[in-house]
């Protein structure tokens, strides 16, 4: 089955958890056990990617080791069209809307659409909106983040995706934001648009994917906690988006 397809139909039936791994920030190996304990734990796609540092050699790397080890979907998670991984199952295949640079709407997109149907991984369509404070993304990406407190700009952004034909929206608020995305902006835009919503950035409480979950995303990406060697947060994040 499409991994796409597989998104559609589990998340309609509860929230998923997807696990976020840089290839820059641990060794193949330490990913590829990360990823097998969050598969333990009950996490439904692993996700690979990071905003600097990601080089063809260490993506290759990391995804063939995490594939070796566990049998969940790896989808890429690119910060451009340098490095795509043939050995990854599907691509984001992602626009920045709220970003001022023409390169992340559009340029990195027509550098890389040959090669991913070149190389035969799925892509996935998704609108990537950075929400404040947008952390690194959010500045390398030259986003001009929404306004916490500007749920309807998120909605119309939102909507303009779906109306583009984008299969999946993700609100995005850095990776290591101190605070997630506020959750009436979640559930303002989860009641508008009808595509998969994905929520990512902030995230390292159960408590708090359990809120997330609640207020309607399909989706509930961590990375960081995964990282600092928290497994026990992860386990406990998984668990709650299970249960929420
Ligand atoms: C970043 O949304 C993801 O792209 C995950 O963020 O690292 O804060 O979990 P964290």
């Amino acid at each position: 089955m499409k991994v796409y397809d597989l998104i559609k139909q589990n998340s309609a039936k509860g929230t998923l958890h997807m696990t976020l791994l840089d290839p820059a920030k641990q060794a193949p190996e330490e990913a590829a056990s990360i990823a097998k304990r969050a598969q333990e734990f009950g996490t439904d796609a692993i996700m690979v990617g990071g905003s600097t540092d990601v080089t063809q050699e260490n993506l290759d790397a990391t995804v063939k080791a995490i594939k070796k080890v566990c049998t969940l979907p790896v989808i890429y998670f690119p910060s451009g069209a340098h490095a795509i991984s043939p050995y990854s199952d599907a691509i984001y295949f992602m626009s920045m809307l709220n970003s001022c640079s023409v390169r992340m709407i559009i340029g990195e997109q027509v550098a890389g659409s040959l090669i991913v149907k070149k190389i035969g991984i799925e892509p996935i369509s998704m609108g990537y909106i950075i929400v404040a404070p947008g952390m690194k993304v959010g500045e390398i990406g030259r986003a001009t983040p929404i306004p916490r407190d500007d749920a309807d700009l998120a909605c119309a952004y939102a909507l303009a995706a779906e109306y583009m034909g984008m299969k999946l929206v993700y609100l995005e608020a850095g990776s290591g934001a101190p605070d997630h995305v506020p959750l009436e902006m979640i559930a303002a835009v989860k009641r508008t648009i009808s595509v998969p919503l994905i929520i990512g950035g902030g995230i390292r409480r159960a408590d708090q994917a359990a809120a997330i979950s609640k207020a309607g995303a399909d989706v509930i990406v961590t990375g960081t906690i995964a990282e600092n060697d928290d497994l026990g947060a992860l386990k406990q994040i998984i668990a709650a988006v299970k249960n929420a």
